[in-house]
C-alpha cells in the first residue's frame, strides 16, 4: 500500500475559476471513436461520465472547424449537432460530479486533401510537409503538402476559434484549453522550423508567439480568463517528425511572459515528448518556463502516483494530468489514493473500436 497521506492531491484545489474536488486531471486523449459527422453520442458520454471523479477532465482534441481537421473519427465544435452531442456529455459528466473543458484544436499541415472541404490542401504558416501518415476514412495515408495562409485569412481562422469556444459554452462546458501543443496549428507558428513568413506572424518571436496570444484572448473574450487554460509542448519532437524550435527557452519563455497580464485558469505542459521521454533534451528546462508563468500549472506526461506526489511536494505542480492510465482505470483517482493494482490498457484499445476497450473497463468494486 502507497502512503497518500501526507499528499493534498487528493483534496479540493481552485485553478483560475475552476474548482476542482481533487488535483488529479484526465489529460486529453485522443480515441478516434465518432462517425465522419464528428458528433458525440451516448457511448462518449459515458466514457467521460465513468472518469468524472478527477478533478477536471480534459476533452479529447475537437476540431473548431472543417478546415481543422487532420483525422478521421475525431470529433468537432462547430456545427449545432455537435454541440447537441456534447451536451449530453457535460450534462453526464455534471451529474456524476465531475468537470469538464473543451480542447480547440486545429491540426494546421497535419491533414490530408481527403479530410478537408472540397479538397483542398490544409492550411499551416508555411507550404512545408510534414512527414508522416493520418487517417482518413480509406485507412492509413501519407499527409498532404500545406499551404501557407494567407495575411488577410488570420481573421476569419480566429473567429473559428471563436465560434468553436462559443459553441463548447452552448454545449455546458465548464471552460476552455487551447490546444498549442504536439505540433499543430498553432505550434506550426511557434516554432521557427515550421513558420517561414515574413508577416506579422512570421519571423521574430513576439511574431511567432502572436497568433497563439490573439486566439488565447478571442476565446478568453468568450469565457472570461479563469476558464481558459493552454497547453504546449516545447520539447516534443515527434508529430509529423517536426523538428523544436531552434531556441525554446526564448520563444516558449515569451510566449508565457506574454500569456501572464491574461490571467489564464492554468498553464498545461507536455512534460517531454508527447507520450514518450520525460527528460529530453537537455537544453531545455521546462521547470526553468514554468517558473516564469504566474498562474496554475498542469504537469502531464508519463507520471504515476510517486512521481505526482514527489513534485506536488516540491511546489513544481499544481495538479497531474494522466492520460494513458485513465483508459483502463476509470477510476483512476480512486485506485491512486487507495494504492490498487492498475490496469495496463492495451494499445490496440487506444483508437476507434467503438465501445470495445472505451467504456468496458470496470471501475474496482467498493
Ligand atoms: C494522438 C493521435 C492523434 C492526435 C495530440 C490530438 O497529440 C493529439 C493526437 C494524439 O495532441
Amino acid at each position: 500500500m502507497k502512503n497518500t497521506a501526507n499528499t493534498d492531491l487528493f483534496f479540493p484545489a481552485t485553478l483560475g475559476a475552476l474548482q476542482l474536488a481533487n488535483r488529479i486531471v484526465m489529460a486529453p486523449l485522443t480515441r478516434s471513436r465518432m462517425g465522419e459527422d464528428g458528433v458525440p453520442n451516448a457511448m462518449h458520454a459515458t466514457y467521460y461520465a465513468q472518469r468524472a471523479s478527477a478533478g477536471l477532465l480534459i476533452s479529447e482534441a475537437i476540431n473548431i472547424s472543417p478546415q481543422a481537421r487532420g483525422y478521421a473519427a475525431t470529433p468537432g465544435i462547430w456545427s449545432e449537432a455537435q454541440v447537441a452531442g456534447w451536451k449530453l456529455v457535460t450534462d453526464a459528466v455534471h451529474a456524476a460530479g465531475g468537470k469538464i473543458v473543451a480542447q480547440l484544436w486545429h491540426v494546421g499541415r497535419y491533414s490530408h486533401v481527403d479530410l478537408q472541404p472540397d479538397g483542398q490542401a490544409p492550411v499551416a504558416p508555411s507550404a512545408l510537409k510534414a512527414q508522416g501518415t493520418t487517417y482518413t476514412a480509406q485507412g492509413v495515408v501519407e499527409v498532404s503538402t500545406p499551404r501557407a495562409l494567407e495575411t488577410h485569412e488570420i481573421p476569419a481562422l480566429i473567429a473559428q476559434y471563436r465560434h468553436a469556444a462559443e459553441c463548447a459554452q452552448r454545449a455546458g462546458f465548464d471552460g476552455v484549453e487551447v490546444h498549442s501543443a504536439n505540433c499543430y496549428l498553432l505550434e506550426q507558428f511557434l516554432r521557427d522550423s515550421t513558420n517561414q513568413r515574413t508577416d506579422a506572424y512570421g519571423g521574430s518571436i513576439e511574431n511567432r508567439t502572436r497568433l497563439t496570444r490573439e486566439v488565447t484572448e478571442a476565446v478568453i473574450a468568450v469565457w472570461g480568463s479563469g476558464r481558459v487554460g493552454i497547453r504546449l509542448s516545447p520539447a516534443t519532437p515527434n508529430v509529423g517528425n517536426t523538428p523544436l524550435d531552434s531556441d525554446p527557452m526564448a520563444t516558449y519563455g515569451h510566449l508565457i511572459q506574454r500569456l501572464n497580464p491574461l490571467k489564464l485558469a492554468y498553464l498545461h505542459f507536455v512534460e517531454g515528448a508527447t507520450g514518450g521521454a520525460r527528460d529530453l533534451p537537455a537544453h531545455i528546462d521546462l521547470d526553468a518556463l514554468r517558473a516564469q508563468f504566474d498562474g496554475a500549472y498542469i504537469g502531464n506526461n508519463g507520471y504515476d502516483l510517486d512521481l505526482a506526489v514527489k513534485r506536488r511536494a516540491q511546489g513544481l505542480v499544481d495538479a497531474v494530468a494522466f492520460g494513458r492510465p485513465f483508459i483502463g482505470n476509470p477510476d483512476l483517482v480512486e485506485r491512486l489514493q487507495s494504492g490498487a493494482e492498475l490496469v495496463q490498457a492495451s494499445h490496440a484499445s487506444y483508437y476507434g473500436r467503438g465501445a470495445e476497450g472505451y467504456t468496458d473497463w470496470p471501475a474496482l468494486q467498493a
